[in-house]
């Protein structure tokens, strides 16, 4: 995929670097990779291996203390970047953070009660009758991963949103829930196009009950591949499944996330007779286009500027264009332009991390949650266990927007924050340090890319750094808090050799006084976005 979530593309494509340079061969003879070799730096490579190669004495005096438990086996709960707990329980841990969400009004009277949890705590809260009306909800969905990631928000997301479209590449149903084929809206010639061969295979077993999961996997990728081809008739069906009360068209995929109430008070600040076509901004070349996995959010006046002239010319112009385009999102947002229309970026509002890899602090803390992309239907359930309480008390007005990023780092990241976690990325960008880049650098540079215990000390000498990450010949650090992810030990490693393990640290101390310091969003959830 091209696609990268808003202002982090060029960060992330550095990622490359960090994978380690050497074959398992080589590893055995030389434990560090090493491009270009002087006799200083021999020296250096020496010394570094000595260090490594002591193991967990090296680390030890790298940074006394911290690296004690190196040797320790993994405990389960490491490897939850969002614990999965069950509902009642997340809700009185996130009561217990009384700060977060205590308001003025609700202290006598909250309907969740606090006691041991049973079943009936956590029953479902009363959909409030109209208060989505004014939203045409669409997911996209395809048929080899439909009951993976759609089964859950028939519980969840869609169970009080009146309005609904439910988009696939077969025509399907779960209970009332009915899905759309919107490939067959494309014209003969595509249809028969060798690009939707896998919709014509697809087709043919479902006709003999066969398992499209499975031959999903035998066709190894080729479903996702029908993906782009969904968009422009996703949208001509938005457009005529709209009822006399629809303001605003909000397309959503399966494994995206979102939080009603904050999603309201974002659009109840917009006029939907202007033409707005709002998402996260994500770049091909240099066109900008809405992000379809962090939500796209399309106003009437943009659709009945567009698609809404005449739905004939909208599909005969557009419905061909995605044999010659990457993505789906991206053909969308030139269709629209055609129009006139342009995106208007909505991030971080609208974004495509998950927790996991969310920047929690400092940028995301007093934002509220409007959507997550990439998001686990067990995360969805958790999610959704809190946000309902929340939504709640948003549509009684005991509560002025719904939950905020710093309210998931307190319940699903700072419960398992811990000095460092084994087998543990995806974190930290701000500054490098690597073979490559310093080999002549300072003590501390140097110590920095060769051991975590190095890395950790840098990351200590940067007074705004909150957490680092160690992997090969690479240190990096950052100003942002990610609660990140385990990634996989290479094949033959072991963690006494810091280089072939990726190993993450965070600056607890910082990081609580941080925690402290912004007990209290002062000026209330900031639902700002440029436009
Ligand atoms: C939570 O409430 C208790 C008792 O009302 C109070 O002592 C405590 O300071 C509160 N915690 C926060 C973070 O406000
Ligand atoms: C949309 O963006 C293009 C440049 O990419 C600009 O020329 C055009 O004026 C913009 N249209 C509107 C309505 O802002
Ligand atoms: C909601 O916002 C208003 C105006 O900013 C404020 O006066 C009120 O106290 C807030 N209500 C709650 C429950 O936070
Ligand atoms: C480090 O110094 C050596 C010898 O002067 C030089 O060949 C090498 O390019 C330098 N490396 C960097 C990254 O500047
Ligand atoms: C978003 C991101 O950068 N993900 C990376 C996390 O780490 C794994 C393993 O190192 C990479 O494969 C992912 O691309």
């Amino acid at each position: 995929m091209l696609k990268s979530p808003p202002n982090r593309s060029s960060r992330w494509e550095k990622d490359g670097e960090t994978t380690i340079l050497i074959n398992d061969d080589d590893r055995r003879e030389l434990p560090v990779p090493v491009p270009r070799m002087t006799a200083g730096q021999a020296c250096l490579w020496v010394l570094t291996f000595l260090i490594l190669s002591s193991g967990l004495i090296g680390l030890v005096a790298q940074s006394s203390v911290t690296w004690r438990g190196i040797m320790q086996p993994l405990e389960e709960d490491q490897h939850l970047a969002f614990p999965e707990a069950s509902p009642a329980g997340l809700v009185s841990s996130w009561k217990s953070t009384n700060e977060t969400i205590t308001t003025p009004t609700e202290s006598a009277q909250t309907p969740i009660s606090t006691s041991t949890p049973t079943p009936s705590n956590t029953k479902e809260m009363p959909c409030i009758p109209g208060l989505y009306d004014d939203m045409l909800v669409v997911i996209k969905t395809g048929a080899s991963v439909m009951y993976d990631r759609a089964l859950v928000h028939i519980h969840t997301t869609l169970r009080c949103i009146p309005h609904t479209l439910l988009i696939s590449d077969a025509e399907m149903d779960i209970g009332n829930y009915h899905f759309v084929d919107v490939i067959q809206d494309l014209d003969p010639d595509t249809l028969a196009h060798e690009q939707l061969e896998y919709y014509r295979l697809q087709q043919s077993a479902l006709q003999k009950n066969e398992d499209l999961g499975a031959l999903a996997q035998r066709s190894k990728g080729k479903a996702w591949d029908l993906d782009k081809f969904k968009f422009i008739p996703m949208v001509k069906r938005a457009w005529q499944a709209r009822t006399p009360q629809t303001k605003w068209f909000i397309f959503l995929e399966a494994d995206s996330l979102v939080d009603w109430a904050n999603m309201k008070i974002m659009l109840d600040a917009k006029d939907s007779d202007k033409p707005w076509y709002l998402g996260a901004p994500s770049w091909i070349n240099d066109n900008v286009f809405a992000h379809g996995g962090s939500g796209m959010v399309v106003s009437h006046a943009a659709m009945s500027q567009s698609v809404g002239k005449s739905t004939e010319d909208w599909m005969v112009q557009w419905g061909s264009a995605a044999l010659n385009e990457c993505c789906g999102d991206y053909l969308l947002s030139r269709a629209f332009k055609s129009f006139g229309i342009n995106m208007t970026s909505a991030y971080p509002l609208l974004q495509g991390d998950n927790v996991a890899l969310a920047p929690l602090m400092p940028d995301l803390w007093c934002r509220p949650v409007v959507t997550m992309h990439h998001v686990k239907p067990s995360h969805v359930a958790s999610y959704w266990a809190l946000a309902e309480y929340s939504m709640q008390q948003v549509a009684e007005g005991r509560r002025n927007h719904s939950l905020l990023w710093r309210d998931i780092y307190t319940i699903f990241v700072e419960p398992s924050m811990q000095q460092y976690k084994l087998d543990w990325d995806n974190l930290s960008l701000d500054w490098e340090f690597t073979f490559a880049k310093h080999e002549n650098g300072s003590e501390e540079e140097k110590n920095a890319f060769a051991s975590p215990g190095g890395c950790e000390a840098m990351c200590r000498r940067e007074n705004e750094c909150k957490q680092w990450s160690h992997f090969g010949m690479t240190c990096k650090m950052s100003r942002a808090v990610r609660a990140g992810e385990p990634v996989k030990r290479e094949k033959g490693s072991n963690a006494l050799f810091a280089q072939t393990n990726h190993i993450s640290g965070w600056m607890l101390d910082r990081i609580n006084t941080y925690t402290k310091q912004h007990a209290i969003c002062e000026n209330g959830a900031d639902f700002k976005f440029n436009d």
